[in-house]
């Protein structure tokens, strides 16, 4: 069954209740309130099963980058499944995607970063680097580095180290907790800043890292974990002073630099990869979503040279793999998602375009008495609903603001979603200057109706 129009849309949501468990999801709830059934997408929009049009703000889920209906990337996937479904690569086997992909990755990632490894999910990427990093101290002879050190608000995956790497107490708290992770505070200067200048407080978070890597001894810690920007968490943005004390800091003590660059990465930023938009060096980034623009799952470690040529001169057999690593047909896809956005100049059009939107957002809403502050880098972005501006001071969080928002979005037409009350945004990155301002009305809406709501 292909299209929603088989079965109303009463019917889909029967169905899904009886029997589809979402992610991240309050199954009561949503069994009882019903599933939007989204069934078509074309550009920047998608439609549900009644025929309404969304602007998809989010990108499907931060990843659709070249938006939807490329029939290009869909006649990639046909021609090789036809051409060879599957074939793996564990048995001193590979396939033509796969290597070309690896070769193309190696090169858009900059100088150092000689070898690729493929998984299917963020998740898979990061398990995969959580692996590395300590494997190549173990082979290094100091197997005692082995803890992870990451940050609260950071979100990297849902499998069990993946979870416990991400900040996010909810997680820990539902069987995914692990010894060997530790977090420090994000650089969230809107939330945490205080009275400090962001690029004070900006110094001020990597100092946090400095700290409690004296206080747990460098010689424990594998890796610092990190996404350039924090999507899930808030896109919380550092400031400029930030990722170099970081990268400063693990140099000094001689710890592995990890990018997450599952959200930030193939031009959300405005660059091939966040840590190229900071001007820092990673010594490993890991790397989905944009990869295909969501239309096959694939990811992708890349794996900086320091780390590859001990895992390769040293390492003996690396006892890690999915079936489905470097799958040609998601490999196929990946090659002609990135040729097109090479082709059609979508890293310079993600930093024009989302310059624009910023401006257009702040020249609509800065001064909206709900509106805290409006902020962005490329095209991802985020708005800061607050009761008190002049104090940066939130709503109590069983006010609900954010989910509020979120649902007047929906109902007027735009995907944005609410973390806590702010509401985060990363739209396809072809959003023409038609779309943005499509979106800053129908975000402009959303924000009246939410105050409307809370002076009711
Ligand atoms: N790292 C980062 C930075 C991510 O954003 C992952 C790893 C894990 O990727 P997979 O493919 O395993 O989901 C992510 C995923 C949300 C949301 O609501 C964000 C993600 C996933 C699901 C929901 O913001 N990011």
């Amino acid at each position: 069954m292909t299209s929603g129009t088989t079965r109303t849309t009463a019917e889909w949501q029967a169905l899904d209740a009886a029997h589809y468990l979402h992610p991240f999801t309050d199954h009561k709830a949503l069994k009882a309130a019903g599933s939007r059934i989204i069934t078509r997408g074309m550009g920047v929009h998608v439609w549900d099963s009644d025929g309404r049009r969304l602007l998809d703000g989010m990108a499907g889920l931060w990843c659709v980058n070249v938006g939807y209906g490329r029939r290009e990337l869909a006649e990639a996937a046909a021609h090789q499944l036809e051409t060879l479904a599957f074939y793996n690569s564990f048995f001193k086997t590979a396939t033509p995607p796969a290597i070309a992909l690896a070769d193309r990755l190696s090169g858009l990632a900059g100088p150092g970063f000689p070898q690729v490894f493929f998984a299917n999910s963020g998740s898979e990427a990061i398990e995969t680097a959580i692996r590395l990093v300590r494997h190549f101290w173990t082979l290094n002879g100091q197997p005692k580095k082995q803890m992870i050190i990451s940050r609260t608000y950071a979100y990297h995956g849902s499998t069990i180290a993946a979870a416990a790497a991400g900040g996010s107490d909810d997680m820990h708290a539902q069987a995914a907790s692990l010894p060997g992770f530790s977090h420090v505070i994000p650089p969230y200067w809107y939330a945490l800043g205080g009275a400090m200048a962001p690029e004070e407080f900006g110094r001020f978070a990597a100092a946090a890292l400095e700290q409690r890597i004296l206080e747990l001894g460098p010689d424990t810690i594998a890796a610092f974990f990190g996404e350039p920007i924090q999507g899930s968490g808030g896109v919380i943005i550092p400031p400029a002073s930030y990722w170099p004390e970081v990268e400063r800091i693990c140099r000094r003590y001689d710890i592995l630099l990890v990018a997450d660059e599952v959200i930030c990465g193939f031009g959300r930023t405005g660059h091939w990869f966040g840590a190229h938009h900071f001007g820092f060096r990673p010594d490993l980034m890991t790397a989905a979503k944009g990869l295909t623009s969501g239309y096959l799952p694939l990811s992708a470690v890349l794996v900086g040279a320091r780390i590859a040529d001990t895992l390769i001169a040293d390492g003996g057999e690396f006892y890690h793999g999915f079936t489905y690593s470097g799958h040609p047909a998601s490999c196929a896809v990946a090659l002609a998602n990135l040729a097109i956005i090479e082709r059609e100049g979508l890293l310079s059009h993600s930093a024009v375009q989302g310059a624009k939107l910023l401006q257009r957002l702040h020249d609509e809403l800065a001064d909206h008495p709900l509106v805290g502050e409006i902020r962005g880098t490329g095209l991802i972005g985020a708005i800061e609903l607050v009761a008190d501006k002049q104090r940066r001071r939130t709503f109590p969080s069983e006010r609900k603001v954010g989910l509020m928002c979120r649902d007047h979005c929906f109902a007027s037409g735009l995907v944005m979603r609410a973390v806590r009350d702010t509401m985060v945004f990363a739209p396809p990155l072809i959003i023409s200057d038609e779309d943005i301002e499509e979106f800053v009305a129908l975000a402009g809406r959303a924000i009246e109706l939410t105050w409307a709501d809370l002076a009711a």
